[in-house]
């Protein structure tokens, strides 16, 4: 029995990707499909490794677990499980259930509902294997722990100084930023009618109710692209400080 009453419309055969009508069916509300299965297998899989990972840990604090990546020593090879082998099962668990996907050609929506998931997808994809394929060792990665990978971040970010000088992740802020919903303390949170009005006030021209959407999903794949490119550029195309990086500024010819 169809949950709502539109599923009757949607849950009809076809429009698989890989494997036919092997796994075209649904369990319950969700459906499975070849990617179904895969997914579950990952998701399983890496889910039981991160619960292993935090038995492991000397740690008791859910605050405090954490699975690291190998040493810079081991390079780009495999390391012992638990000297960070555990966290490149768990990294192509994760990616192989993040990638594990199919239900826009399925129900037949847009795929700009997988473009803007997959924008996700490359940031952690870019942090995780191809900047530290990159910089020739895993050990790049960050590691997955809640405040952890939070001391990656700010070790990582003064390492160039001063990562707000990086105009990438400038971008990438300025992006997440416009893409959210922030009305004043004490205001409901407007429709996208209120965006529209403001845009043509603020610019004389009203993009329209599907404009607005167009903008907003715009904005926020931009978001994650301009946060990928930002790291992937520190490190394999800048070792400086950021800072250093607008000199070119200040040596333009015309303040000479
Ligand atoms: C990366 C996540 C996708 C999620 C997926 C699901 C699980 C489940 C799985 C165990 C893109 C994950 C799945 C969790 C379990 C497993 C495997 C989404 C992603 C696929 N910064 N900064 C960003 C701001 C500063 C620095 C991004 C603001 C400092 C570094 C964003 C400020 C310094 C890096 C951003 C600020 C610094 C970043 C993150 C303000 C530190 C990155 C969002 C107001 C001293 C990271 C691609 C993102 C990046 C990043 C915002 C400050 C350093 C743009 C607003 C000055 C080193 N910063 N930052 O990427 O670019 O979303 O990642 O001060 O690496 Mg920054």
């Amino acid at each position: 029995m169809a949950l709502l009453s539109f599923e009757r419309k949607y849950r009809v055969r076809g429009g698989t990707l890989v494997g036919g009508d092997l796994f075209d069916y649904w369990f319950g509300p969700f459906y499975v499909g070849f990617f179904g299965v895969t997914g579950a297998f990952f998701t399983v899989l890496g889910t039981l490794l991160i619960i292993y990972g935090c038995v492991i840990d000397p740690h008791r604090s859910i605050w405090q677990f954490s699975i690291a990546p190998p040493d810079l020593k081991y390079g780009l090879m495999f390391a012992p499980l638990n000297e960070g082998g555990l966290w490149q099962i768990i990294t192509i668990c994760a990616i192989g259930s993040f990638v594990s996907v199919e239900i826009s050609r399925k129900l037949g929506i847009g795929l700009h509902v997988p473009y803007a998931y997959g924008m996700a997808i490359v940031a952690y994809v870019t942090l995780v294997v191809i900047r530290p394929l990159l910089l020739g060792a895993w050990g790049h990665g960050f590691p997955y722990g809640i405040f952890s990978h939070l001391d990656w971040v700010s070790n990582v970010g003064y390492q160039y100084l001063h990562f707000h000088y990086n105009p990438a992740h400038m971008l990438a802020v300025t992006f997440f930023f416009t893409s959210v919903t922030n009305p004043k303390k004490g205001e409901p949170v407007k429709t996208s009618e209120h965006e529209n009005v403001f845009f043509r006030d603020l610019v004389g021209y009203s993009i329209g109710a599907i404009g607005i959407h167009r903008l907003g999903l715009f904005l926020a794949m931009n978001a994650g692209l301009w946060a990928a490119i930002c790291i992937l550029i520190s490190g394999p195309f800048w070792a400086r400080s950021w800072v250093e990086w607008w000199d070119w500024w200040l040596n333009l010819p015309f303040w000479r």
